[in-house]
């Protein structure tokens, strides 16, 4: 595929700073072990905002290897806007990228599709890499197939985004999240790949072949090889199995 794999670990609201600490310090070990190959895949983590200052002080004095991302920005960059957090607060911090549209923020939070194109516009403008989450539910899978919401919202999403730019797609069915009932990689493949047809005609034929299209939805280490053995399929976005030191350090040294 020539596109590094990506596993990111969404700890969504588990994990305090203290136990964050000691979580990627464990993690870091459980892969030194093994001799673990950075080379062939990128981690990342992406802890609450309370975790960032603390994990990226340990990832840089430890010189460890992970990506920093965040679960969430605001749309805009300062001002007078209670309990936001906005893109240029996380760029200072050395997180590199950003959780956008995940179906939790759409669900609990009322974000439709107009906040999500905001958002990665601030991402975008901040130097951040929007990991842009789409997915449908289980009404719209029996209404209109698994693709055509997925297709849908990661279009709105990439509305303005310049030619060029760099994100990642995640892939999240929404009936396959924390339910222990994951897509079959034959279902993740057929999305992934028109997700990467929507890129090519927003973004351009070069982009749309370096941009990695994530799955997630009960990802673990028993089905991670199966996912990534599909050429469309680049990673794994990872919820509850990334709190897991030695299941996600599995994840990470999957097979394929
Ligand atoms: C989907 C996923 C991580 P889980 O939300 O983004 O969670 O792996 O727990 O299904």
């Amino acid at each position: 595929k020539g596109r590094t794999a990506l596993i990111a670990g969404n700890w969504k609201m588990n994990l305090d700073h203290l136990q964050a600490v000691a979580f990627v310090q464990k993690l870091h070990w459980a892969l030194k072990d093994v001799k673990h190959d950075f080379d062939s895949v990128d981690v990342t983590v992406f802890p609450p905002f309370t975790d960032l200052r603390s994990v990226q002080t340990l990832l840089d004095a430890d010189k460890i290897p992970f990506g920093l991302g965040a679960q969430d920005l605001s749309v805009h960059d300062s001002g007078a806007y209670t309990g936001e957090v906005s893109g240029a607060f996380l760029k200072k911090l050395d997180v590199s990228s950003v959780i956008i549209g995940h179906s939790e923020r759409r669900e609990y939070h009322a974000e439709g599709d107009d906040v999500v194109a905001a958002k990665v516009q601030a991402a975008l403008r901040n130097g951040l890499v929007p990991v842009i989450c789409v997915g449908e539910t289980s009404e719209d899978l029996e209404k209109f197939g698994a693709s055509a919401v997925p297709v849908g919202q990661l279009e709105k999403a990439l509305e303005g985004v310049p030619a060029g730019a760099e994100i990642v797609v995640a892939y999240e069915p929404v009936w396959a999240i924390g339910s222990g009932q994951a897509a079959t990689p034959e279902q993740a493949q057929e999305v992934c790949q028109k997700l990467r047809g929507v890129v090519i005609d927003k973004l351009g034929e070069a982009v749309g072949a370096t941009t990695r299209v994530l799955y997630g939805g009960s990802v673990k280490s028993s089905n991670i090889a199966s996912f990534l053995r599909e050429p469309d399929v680049d990673g794994a976005l990872v919820g509850g199995a990334s709190l897991k030191v030695d299941e996600f350090a599995s994840i990470i040294r999957y097979q394929k």
